[in-house]
């Protein structure tokens, strides 16, 4: 079949290195991956891409498995230099070689390269086996507003909201200024139209998926699309790692894998979904699931290993058909 996928970090990367897997065997085309760029930030005059290097990273088999973000080995020299610059943030690690990635990304910005022909050419460098396209190629940095004890409220970047304040300040709302100018990067509408399923990531569903879905264009673009199936992020009614728990809370929306689905809502009734894989420590919520619109699919959920990832892709697939 042919897939798009559309993709946060950690929880996309080990989700789509399930994906190639379970495409390879196969025998079928690489799939394309819409990733998150609302976790993007300029710093120290260099422009991150969290998500994105999150996944390219792990495809290649670079990446830092067990911190989570950038690359594994990699040293602070850099970072140490900056910090006694006064320069950055002293609370966000830049790796001397992850700052090798920003540096390359920066300079073919700033000689005109668009952010999907900077991410096409990063690709070239390792056989990725799958397709990586950012979701817009505007600039729509993730913004949280919070509230201060005077009352009054305060924007922070999500990157200084999570790295610095460990996401401890609560949220009043999360924001995307300059998404509502966006489109989609070229070649996202026209995969998810030639696709014979988009598969949505067990990512965070505020500040990974929503972002993606908040891309103007997007949700036409999915409504419009053979099937869409989901995987649940959340686990026994918990998160499995990250904050997406103070992210949903922050949108009224409780931490359970049903409650996801139904944020998502039914593809016939104008959201996102046709099917919601959920773990089977949730398989007490297929009810509502199934009452939303949406098909529940009962099946287990941790990404332990490549195996496993491949198998929820496998049973995602089965649940298209
Ligand atoms: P981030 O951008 O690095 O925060 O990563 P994503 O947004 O792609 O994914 C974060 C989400 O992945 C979190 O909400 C986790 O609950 C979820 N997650 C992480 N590991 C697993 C897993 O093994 N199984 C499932 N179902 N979800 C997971
Ligand atoms: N996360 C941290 O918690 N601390 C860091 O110092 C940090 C540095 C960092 C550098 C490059 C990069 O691509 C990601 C980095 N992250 C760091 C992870 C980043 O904040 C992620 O966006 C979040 O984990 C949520 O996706
Ligand atoms: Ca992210």
């Amino acid at each position: 079949p042919r897939v798009v996928v559309l993709a946060g970090g950690v929880g996309g990367a080990k989700f789509t290195l399930g994906v190639r897997a379970a495409l390879a065997r196969r025998g079928a085309p690489e799939a394309t991956v819409v990733v998150n760029t609302g976790d993007d930030v300029w710093l120290s005059g260099v422009r991150l891409q969290p998500d994105v290097d999150s996944i390219t990273y792990a495809l290649a088999g670079v990446n830092d498995t067990s911190r989570g973000w950038g690359r594994a080995g990699d040293t602070e020299r850099v970072h140490a230099e900056l910090q006694e610059w006064g320069a950055g943030w002293p609370w966000f690690t830049l790796g001397d070689l992850d700052l090798g990635t920003h540096l390359a990304r920066t300079g073919w910005l700033r000689e005109g390269l668009t952010p999907t022909q900077v991410l096409e050419r990063m690709a070239r460098r390792w056989d990725l086996g799958a397709r990586l396209l950012p979701m817009t190629d505007a600039e729509a940095d993730t913004i949280v507003t919070v509230r201060d004890a005077d009352g009054a409220e305060r924007d922070l970047h999500f990157q200084e909201w999570w790295t610095r304040h460990r996401a401890a300040l609560t949220p009043v709302r999360f924001g995307n200024p300059g998404i509502a100018a966006a489109s989609p990067a070229p070649g996202v509408v026209e995969a998810i139209a030639a696709a014979d399923v988009v598969l949505v990531a067990p990512s965070n569903p505020v500040v990974s998926i929503g972002p993606i879905l908040a891309v103007p264009g997007m949700r036409e673009a999915l409504a419009a699309a053979s099937a869409v199936v989901g995987v649940s992020p959340i686990i026994g009614g918990r998160v499995v790692r990250g904050m997406a728990d103070v992210c949903l809370t922050a949108i009224g929306v409780e931490t359970s894998a049903a409650a996801v689905a139904a944020h998502y809502a039914a593809r016939r009734a104008g959201g996102l979904l046709d099917a919601w894989l959920i773990a089977e420590e949730d398989a007490a919520t297929a009810p509502a699931v199934d009452a939303a619109g949406i098909r529940p699919v009962v099946t287990p959920l941790w990404m332990t290993d490549v195996a496993a990832s491949a198998a929820i892709v496998d049973t995602a697939l089965a649940a298209a058909s």
